[in-house]
């Protein structure tokens, strides 16, 4: 029997892409003169998300930054970034009124280094709550917590795109936790941060954010009584977090009328910590089924104008929180513990850079800016008709690497394209998006999907693809019939 995708009891205490100038002109055009924006594929996450208006974010604890592997994957493919750790009280205020943001602060310059930016989480949770916090009398409890609250969002201010100011407040029913801080205040203490939050750092949204309010249920009920209720005082509410912890096979149906419902007070909507978790060994059907999940969770928020965006909580299978608190239980991120893109990755990819690109919400802020030297190939020379293609490196790995192919029409526009290249040590290809691959041997012949063979004059399309052995960067001939 499959656990529940319940209860904090078992969150057991342990320790825009660069989008091409003649892109921006050809999207201006286009807005303009009020055409449809013909979809360009684009082959990371956050490039793909930031063309939908959105971002697509991870967490990291300290320790993954040490992991080169997987921070140059997360610095690739995110420009959003949680700290899975080291923003949480445990962690910056271990003992009454002693402040230690050291780790948190590592997190942010990695994040800013990269181009990223930061979801601060969190603020108030009754979980990773230092001891000496349940031994304050309860007439002082209020002080304390908004103390804790100014000296920490004072401290990050300007520096966090979002507060999850309270965390997980909720029972399963509905009902609010009696944890420490509701004793001391009632429900009162969740206005009561919000407002010295905002104090703190007026420019920072603020959240609630839960697990199991994904789909329309009780818990999810209490919350949107809750937000109206705040809404209707004016305290500073900006969004709800849905944490979205899945099983594999069971996103809730109902999860994007949900986001609805909180984007129609007023209120952005972001999925926050998302992972799928199967039962171990997973196998490929479930991994399949993973794929759609992940797939449906994008498409919801994609239809949610409100649904600012969608963070992984993770990088890869190696290095989630997933079979510590649940045994038996692992596989749920989009890359494998190799590192290697799931069914999943393309799945995400796929849903953002499918259907019109009408974002109501301003892009992000922060375009991202390339986090490694990428070497490229030359581009073959463009002739009048034709297309080039160029092989540039995204990230490498011991025994493996992943690669983005820019394919450009020349002077007039091209109806399908083959590019073809020599691998020239032995590399193969382990997994291809937005292409059709054929070709034995060192010799790669890569053709267009359905969907991206018609490239207008002096654009471009992209495909990607990860491939086993030393990072390499090809000259590639395209050749459009
Ligand atoms: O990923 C976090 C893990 O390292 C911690 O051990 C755990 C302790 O509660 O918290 C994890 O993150 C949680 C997040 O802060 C809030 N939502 C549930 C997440 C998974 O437990």
């Amino acid at each position: 029997m499959k656990p529940p995708n319940t209860g904090t009891e078992r969150h057991r205490t342990r320790a825009r892409g660069p989008a091409t100038a003649l892109a921006a002109i050809a999207a201006a055009t286009a807005v303009a003169l009020n055409l449809a924006i013909p979809a360009q594929a684009a082959s990371t996450l956050k490039a793909a998300a930031e063309a939908r208006g959105r971002y697509f974010g991870t967490a990291l604890t300290r320790g993954d930054l040490g992991i080169s592997a997987e921070v140059n994957l997360a610095a690739a493919q995110f420009d959003m970034v949680t700290p899975g750790n080291e923003m949480k009280w445990d962690a910056t205020e271990p003992s009454k009124g002693s402040f230690n943001f050291g780790s948190g602060d590592q997190i942010v310059s990695f994040a800013q280094s990269h181009g990223m930016r930061v979801r601060g989480h969190n603020l108030v949770w009754h979980a990773q709550l230092p001891a000496w916090v349940g031994g304050v009398p309860l007439n002082q409890v209020q002080g304390v917590m908004e103390n804790h609250i100014t000296t920490e969002a004072t401290h990050y201010r300007g520096k966090v795109y979002a507060w999850d100011v309270v965390n997980e407040p909720y029972n399963e029913d509905g009902t609010l936790r009696q944890d420490v801080f509701y004793k001391a205040m009632g429900s009162g203490y969740i206005a009561a941060a919000l407002r010295a939050a905002h104090a703190a750092d007026p420019n920072a949204k603020l959240y609630i954010n839960d697990y199991n309010i994904e789909g329309i249920n009780a818990k999810s009920n209490g919350l949107y009584s809750l937000a109206q209720s705040l809404l209707a005082q004016g305290v500073p509410l900006h969004g709800i977090g849905l944490e979205s912890h899945f099983i594999v096979g069971q996103v809730p149906s109902s999860l994007q009328a949900n986001m609805e419902r909180f984007a129609a007070l007023g209120l952005d909507v972001a999925i926050t910590e998302l992972d799928d978790r199967i039962q171990m060994p997973a196998d490929s059907s479930e991994l399949q089924q993973q794929g759609t999940d992940y797939g449906r969770v994008v498409n919801a928020c994609l239809a949610v104008p409100r649904c600012v965006g969608v963070s992984q909580w993770g990088v890869d299978d190696g290095h989630t929180w997933i079979p510590g608190t649940f045994p038996g239980y692992g596989a749920p991120m989009m890359w494998d513990s190799s590192y290697q893109p799931k069914p999943a990755y393309q799945a995400a990819l796929s849903a953002l850079n499918s259907g019109t690109s009408s974002p109501s919400q301003s892009p992000s802020q922060s375009p991202s800016q390339s986090p490694l030297s990428s070497p490229s190939s030359s581009p073959s020379s463009p002739v009048p008709g034709a297309c080039s293609a160029t092989i540039k490196t995204i990230n490498s790995w011991g025994g493996g690497f992943q690669s983005e192919v820019t394919v450009r029409a020349g002077s007039s526009a091209v109806n399908g394209w083959t590019v073809k290249w020599a691998w020239p040590g032995g590399q193969s290809i382990s997994s291809l998006w937005n292409g059709v691959s054929s070709g034995s041997g060192s010799s790669v012949t890569v053709r267009n999907e359905s969907y991206n063979g018609s490239v207008a004059a002096g654009a471009s399309t992209t495909f990607g693809f990860t491939a086993n052995g030393a990072a390499a960067t090809p000259t590639a001939t395209c050749t459009s019939p």
